[in-house]
């Protein structure tokens, strides 16, 4: 990686800090990723863009600034992408993924909050993380408890503005998202300068759509028996879609699936045929949060899909044709982002239809329930989760956990009997 010293002292990081949470990632990414047999020769883009985490990208979105542009912060698929990209801003969503920005965090926040929170606000306070720093706002959302109180929280540190989001899918709910994203646009409009109008939002979202549709396509290789790609190199792909340049990255994703398909018709696979398929459910997961994955596929499992913000719950919903109108794009951004079945609804029973679609038409041995420790949402949803799986024979771990190390050995021995179990 270029000499990013200056760059990251201008944004304000606390370079000590800072140092040491970077020298750890080489040596973590090479045990867990470089080390995988048979990887596509397209992850290669990918590998990349994690050698320069803290670095090309944020000189990308410094040089924009520079340009007078705006960068926003993100931390939930609620908020659309779209929508920014229209203002001339650049969306990112930033570093919520380890356990490392978790003691600082717990300074201020009360320790039994769930990790991606505070790993989030952690790298606030402790000034690790450059997307943060460079971010001119940061868009939250009121979606769990947990994190609407820390946005009043994080707002102390760093300009903050937080959209409703509706707990309950009705006619009312939609017009009150609808009308946060009439809020959100003259928000962007005043902080940018740019008035987005209907040829600046269709064009933002035709960029969108093509990422989306480009990690669908992903998605749908996955199907395959043998896969073409382990469940790490895949969710790899879908974090960095969070902050990395929406073109280059949908290119990079449309030859990564030109392989793909390449490998599924000629049989090729990362994995053995047999090796039992699963399917990951739940909360999100950041970069660096490749835990489970992990521990799945060292144990000999592939993962096959995740259903979650980090996988077909950021993908699948796409925008419906519209009028082209400023209001008919709007109306169809909030239909897309409400087709986004996040635990934080009720009821939610959209969740649960797509788990089973997924474990059927992925053809899963098993599927693992993700929540992380004291997120009650995801947790409560887990019990209809495996009620209704287990009318279709399929079986379901819960793994409920956090970003330390600590119970890695004991989630191992879970996952090892669970494959026992699903190994047909
Ligand atoms: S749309 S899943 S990205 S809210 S894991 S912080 S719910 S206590 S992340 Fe999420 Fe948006 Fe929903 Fe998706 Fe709270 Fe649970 Fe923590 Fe969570």
């Amino acid at each position: 990686m270029a000499d990013y010293r200056s760059m990251w002292a201008e944004l304000g990081l606390d370079l000590e800090k800072h140092d040491i949470l970077l020298g750890a990632l080489p040596g973590m990414y090479e045990g867990i990723f470089l080390t995988q047999d048979n990887r596509p020769e397209g992850m290669a883009y990918f590998d990349f863009v994690i050698g320069e985490i803290h670095g090309l990208r944020v000189k990308e979105l410094m040089d924009h600034k520079a340009s007078g542009g705006k960068v926003v912060g993100l931390f939930c698929v609620f908020v659309p992408e779209d929508l920014i990209l229209a203002a001339g801003a650049i969306p990112v969503g930033l570093c919520a993924g380890t356990q490392f920005s978790v003691p600082d965090a717990e300074e201020v926040l009360p320790r039994n909050t769930c990790a991606l929170i505070k790993s989030s606000f952690g790298f606030k306070v402790g000034r690790t993380c450059p997307y943060v720093q460079a971010s001119d706002f940061v868009i939250g959302e009121t979606t769990c408890d947990g994190k609407k109180k820390m946005y009043e929280l994080l707002g102390q540190y760093h300009p903050t503005y937080v959209m409703e989001v509706p707990q309950k899918k009705t006619p009312l709910g939609r017009e009150l998202f609808l009308e946060e994203l009439r809020g959100l646009k003259a928000k962007l409009e005043e902080e940018t300068g740019v008035t987005i109008t209907a040829e600046r939002l269709a064009e933002a979202t035709a960029l969108v759509e093509a990422k989306r549709a480009a990690l669908r396509r992903l998605h749908n290789a996955r199907r395959a028996r043998p896969v073409p790609i382990s469940g790490l190199d895949a969710l790899l792909v879908t974090q960095v879609a969070f902050y990395d340049d929406v073109v280059r990255f949908t290119e990079k994703v449309s030859a990564l699936c030109d392989e793909l398909e390449g490998r599924v018709a000629r049989g090729e696979g990362v994995a053995p045929a047999a090796a039992p398929r699963i399917l990951v459910s739940g909360s999100p997961m950041a970069v660096p949060n490749w835990k489970l994955h992990r521990i799945l596929e060292d144990s000999g499992a592939v993962v096959v899909g995740e259903e979650s913000c980090t996988g077909t719950r950021y993908f699948t919903p796409a925008v419906a044709k519209n009028d082209g109108t400023l209001a008919g794009q709007l109306a169809a951004i909030a239909d897309r982002q409400l087709e986004t079945h996040c635990a934080c609804f009720t009821p939610n029973d959209e969740r649960i239809d797509d788990v089973l679609t997924l474990a059927e038409g992925w053809d899963v041995d098993g599927v693992v329930h993700y929540s992380l420790q004291f997120c009650h949402t995801f947790a409560n949803e887990a019990v209809k989760v495996e009620k209704a799986l287990a009318i279709r024979g399929v079986p379901l771990l819960r793994i409920e956990t956090d970003y330390s190390d600590e119970d890695m050995g004991q989630i191992r021995n879970r996952v090892d009997a669970f494959l026992e179990m699903v190994r047909r």
